[in-house]
């Protein structure tokens, strides 16, 4: 295991719930540093793009309108193992399915409602990260 550098946001319903305080709570508790933290309102253009791997699911036209229906909170973070880990932070993308104290299993509502996104692998959070801070923001 190394450090490693992850991508996460916390989505516009759970902005919206005003959970993010408490998201980022367990986020820090959970040992990431925070390298970046912004909020900002997607555009159609970017949430397609940002979704293009899931362009051919039913569930992306209503996956980039819910992600565009208010501001996001994007965040750069690193820890040791930190894609894995975040991801063990979050819990499944289904909250059905989300274990015990996980992020989603406190805050999500729904599968596409599910109040996180985490890079899966090293080239997203690569791609992720790039797509919301420039190099210089991260040093
Ligand atoms: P994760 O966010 O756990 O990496 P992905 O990458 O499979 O999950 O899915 C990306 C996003 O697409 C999810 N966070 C969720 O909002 C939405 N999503 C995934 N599967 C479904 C589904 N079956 N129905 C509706 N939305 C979905």
């Amino acid at each position: 295991m190394s450090v490693e550098r992850t991508f996460s946001a916390i989505k516009p319903d759970a902005v919206a719930a005003g959970q993010a305080g408490e998201i980022l709570a367990l986020i820090q508790k959970a040992g990431f540093t925070v390298l970046g933290l912004r909020m900002t309102r997607l555009t159609l253009a970017q949430a397609r793009g940002f979704y293009a791997v899931h362009k051919e699911r039913p569930f992306y036209e209503s996956l980039v309108k819910f992600m565009t229906e208010g501001p996001v909170i994007v965040m750069a973070l690193e820890r040791e193992d930190a894609i894995a880990k975040l991801r063990e932070v979050m819990g499944a993308t289904n909250p059905a399915n989300a274990a015990e104290g996980t992020i989603r299993k406190r805050f999500a509502a729904s599968i596409e409602h599910n109040c996180i996104h985490g890079s899966d692998a090293p080239e997203t959070a690569r791609q992720e990260l790039g797509f919301f801070f420039s190099t210089a923001e991260l040093l």
